[in-house]
């Protein structure tokens, strides 16, 4: 396979400064017209176009039709005679054929593109790489019954009708950007409308395209644009640079949504809500996939990637700025505790695991693959930590460095990094590791204390696992926010500290300590690691209770929770009564946001217990973590009935912080009353289901009841699929709530709703929802017969066919071999093996499964 190396980057040899392309649109053959002025840069080679899969019609260099020109590997190669030409081709597409849905494709009757990162050269030849920025223009040509709407980059410029029945749409985009950043959409869509007026006072019109029946799903996601792009100006200095905005929802498409400039194209998913319809999960997550996809215009576009070892360049900065927009709307501290649980749920596995990267990768065969967690979430905890260390003040003083310095250019990490480094004046030589080096960092945390001198004295040690191509590790920086209670009294013994961990191992003195003191450590989370302390059960509930950063509240309650799964998973004496203590104090605890609660009292997830087991033992830790789930119900019956009945008593739907945490509790505690075994479990569900006013208590409830063996399960399941049947984003919410079942035939249910009339492997979203689904549920997943890993596998090998990149995210779960027993282990590299060997996989599968075996 062909392997690219970050270290083998050489600039471009050839700039285009400018294209001009011309549409003419239909979804069975579309014909595709570039013209290139192109200028020597650097070198003397020929001029290179990638290209992939079109019919070249014609080449012409300077107006003059030309025949010399070569096909190496997909490029199209001319040889230019002089420094300065323009290149003329003419390439026919067809899009409807497209299911990679990468390059120009039709998504329920609409036209779009998918170009990031390597789909521009889908649509027609061109040098696609990141540090190519060309100004465009783009005319459009489309039967104006079937496609009324014709948008692409930039602001309008010009339109009209032709005679035929098709009229034309012309787009100028005046700020260079690379080609992963062009779209276009074609399509009968109705817009929701707005303005926003800039900090300079300009207006901007905004839009959100959908189906015409959709437009009422769409004001959630035009009122957080809005806020996204107040709180942009305000948070940061970014104004918005052109005089539309636009957005257009498919159906069909490959991940969460693209920040194309000035257009762009998002996942359905992430657009539409209402209450009947969508979550509370779900507002949040538009609210936030909208903001992230508004900031790339700064962090991604204005400012883009020299090449795509870059990536977390824009990604992880713009996901930690997504990350601070979202904790600015509602809870800090439980968005803090989502962000973080996601962390441990996507990231961490994979840092530990077959395709462990750094944030910065040094080669890839397909860079499909990594659009990971690593790049993304560890790339935001990456910014974060900077912002911790520099303070709000001189980060903000070195992003507006990086901003214009970097304006209008392709920049690396690098650039970043020195640019809060001199803004700051803080050396990060160090620092840089994070950008070099995979895997989780694992810190020991031992605290002593001298009972007559008052001190403490607190040694820390970090270190590094070794990761693939990486056996040795250098000390990380791990700035450590950490602080000491007083065992007896509950008081604060010292001020937050922000401890900077350097070296292998670290001693820190405490003065005041007088009385025994407790360690709180990582509050906020701080750092991305790993902490291993020996704080006893009395100790981490102690903090559970008393800690007044809600964050190590939380953490505290789940090595609680942590330690007694484990213990109860490997067979070990576990403390259940600590546990139940621990959650009875925190629900006693009126203080408290109703949603912090809900989040603290949730157990620890199967595969998180899994994380921390030597070999996981998947029977067994659901065993455990069932059996602590009924004892919390029991023990706590009636806190659990007193809160249901108090969070149930809102009255009717609002959204908003207040009512969410309410509904999340409510469901919460219908999870546990059901836990209990409580005769009237399946009752209450179904009630809630029945007389649910918004989707949240709907799916809360069908989630409760679809792992029960209650007599309602199957007429809710029934229920919820005809009335949802025409929706497909719902439906989805079905097939997914079954693949993610507690249950003994959770995996012959889903060999069954792999045939059902509605499961379709065409559409990346039903993929998801029942395989992607199924694959983290680990005790269906891992069933030791292998049949939950061929079933994967099955699917896999056919989704490839259609679609490599939504194939190949699909893939780790099955790489994760090295964390089960022999039996298992086996299994799985079978699958694997069987993937290897299917004629014509895809480099995207092959890589994946092949580093997954390795
Ligand atoms: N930049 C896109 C992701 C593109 C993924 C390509 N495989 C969405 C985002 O991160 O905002
Ligand atoms: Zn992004």
């Amino acid at each position: 396979p062909h392997v690219t190396r970050r270290a083998d980057y050489t600039p471009p040899e050839w700039r285009v400064p400018d294209i001009a392309l011309d549409f003419d649109l239909a979804p069975e053959t579309t014909r595709v017209r570039a013209t290139l002025s192109v200028e020597r840069n650097a070198g003397h080679g020929p001029l290179r176009l990638d290209g992939a899969g079109q019919t070249l019609l014609s080449v012409m260099i300077d107006g003059v039709a030309v025949n010399d020109w070569r096909l190496e590997n997909d490029a199209l190669v001319l040889a230019l005679a002089g420094d300065a030409h323009v290149v003329e081709t003419e390439v026919e597409i067809a899009p409807d054929r497209n299911t990679q849905l990468m390059g120009l494709y039709a998504s329920g009757g609409i036209l779009c593109t998918q170009c990031e990162a390597e789909g521009f050269r889908r649509i027609t030849y061109f040098p696609d790489r990141p540090d190519v920025l060309s100004r465009y223009s783009v005319r459009m040509t489309a039967d104006k019954a079937r496609y009324p709407v014709l948008l692409a980059n930039g602001d309008p410029v010009a339109q009209g009708d032709l005679d035929d029945g098709r009229h034309w749409a012309a787009w100028n985009d005046p700020f260079p950007k690379p080609s992963y950043l062009f779209a276009l959409v074609a399509g009968d869509l109705a817009c929701n409308s707005g303005s926003f007026i800039t900090q300079s006072g300009r207006t901007v019109q905004l839009g959100i395209w959908v189906r015409a029946a959709d437009v009422a799903k769409t004001h959630h996601a035009l009122e957080a644009l809005k806020t996204s792009m107040a709180w942009d100006e305000r948070v940061y200095g970014r104004e918005y640079d052109l005089d539309v905005f636009n957005i257009v929802a498919v159906d069909d498409f490959n991940f969460g949504a693209m920040e194309n400039k000035g257009l762009n194209v998002f996942n359905s998913r992430y657009i539409l809500a209402d209450p009947d319809t969508a979550t509370d999960y779900d507002f949040d997550a538009i609210a936030a996939v909208v903001a992230h996809e508004y900031f790339h215009n700064w962090s991604g576009n204005r400012v883009t990637c020299r090449d795509w070892f870059q990536l977390s360049l824009k990604e992880g900065f713009t996901v930690y700025r997504d990350q601070s927009f979202s904790a600015d709307q509602g809870s800090a501290a439980v968005k803090r505790i989502e962000d973080v649980r996601g962390l441990r749920a996507a990231q961490f596995p994979e840092d530990a695991g077959p395709l462990a990267h750094p944030i910065r990768p040094d080669e890839y065969q397909e860079i499909s693959n990594f659009y990971t967690a690593t790049i993304y979430n560890k790339g935001a905890e990456v910014i974060r930590m900077l912002a911790t260390m520099l303070g709000a003040q001189a980060f903000r003083a070195g992003t507006d460095l990086y901003f214009e310095r970097f304006d209008g250019t392709a920049a690396t990490c690098e650039d970043f990094v020195a640019s809060l480094e001199e803004a700051s004046g803080i050396d990060l030589t160090q620092f840089r590791r994070w950008y070099s080096q995979a895997g989780t960092p694992r810190v020991t945390a031992r605290l002593s204390h001298d009972v007559g001198g008052g001190r403490a004295v607190l040694t820390l040690s970090q270190s590094v696992p070794p990761t693939p191509g990486q056996p040795i590790k250098a000390p990380m920086v791990l700035p450590l926010r950490l602080k000491l209670f007083g065992a007896d009294t509950g008081a604060s013994l010292s001020d937050e500290r922000l401890v900077l961990l350097e070296d292998d191992v670290a001693e820190i003195a405490f003065e005041t300590a007088t009385e025994r003191p407790v360690l709180s450590i990582n509050r906020g989370f701080s750092a991305p690691v790993v902490i291993e302390t020996d704080r006893s059960a009395a100790d981490l509930a102690f903090l559970s209770a008393h800690d007044d950063d809600p964050f190590a509240r939380y953490e505290a309650m789940q090595q609680l929770m942590l330690d007694t799964l484990v213990a109860a998973a490997s067979g070990m004496q576990a403390d259940q009564a600590a546990v139940i203590a621990a959650i009875e104090t925190t629900l006693d605890n009126s203080a408290l946001d109703p949603a912090f609660i809900a989040e603290a009292v949730l157990l620890p997830s199967e595969s998180f217990v899994g994380d921390q087991m030597a070999v996981v033992d998947p029977e067994a830790i659901f065993r455990a973590r069932e059996a602590l789930r009924r004892e919390i119900g029991r023990a706590l019956e009636p806190k659990w009935r007193a809160a249901y009945d108090q969070a149930a008593a809102i009255g009717g739907y609002v959204y908003s912080p207040e009512a969410k945490g309410l509904r999340r509790m409510k469901t919460v505690a219908l999870g546990y009353i059901a836990a209990s075994g409580a005769a009237d479990a399946g009752a209450l569900a179904f009630a809630q289901f029945e007389a649910a006013d918004n989707m949240t208590d709907r799916q809360g409830a069908l989630t409760t009841l679809v792992s029960s063996d209650a007599a309602e399960r199957v007429a809710a399941l029934d229920i919820f699929y005809n009335r949802y049947c025409d929706n497909a984003l719902v439906l989805d919410k079905w097939f997914q709530a079954q693949a993610l079942a507690q249950r003994d035939d959770t995996l012959a249910a889903v060999e069954d709703l792999a045939r059902h009339r509605d499961f379709t492997l065409a559409n990346p979203n039903r993929a998801r929802s029942l395989v992607g689904a199924f694959s983290v549920n680990q005790r269906a997943f891992n069933a030791a017969s292998g049949a939950g890993y061929r079933f994967v596998a099955d699917q896999l090998i056919a989704l490839d066919k259609l679609n490599p990149q939504t194939a190949a995210k699909l893939l780790p779960p099955l790489g994760r071999w090295r964390r089960y027993d022999a039996g298992r282990a086996t299994l799985m590299r079978a699958e694997l093996e069987r993937i290897l060997a299917t004629p014509g996989l895809s480099k995207d599968m092959f890589e994946q499964a092949s580093k997954s075996l390795a």
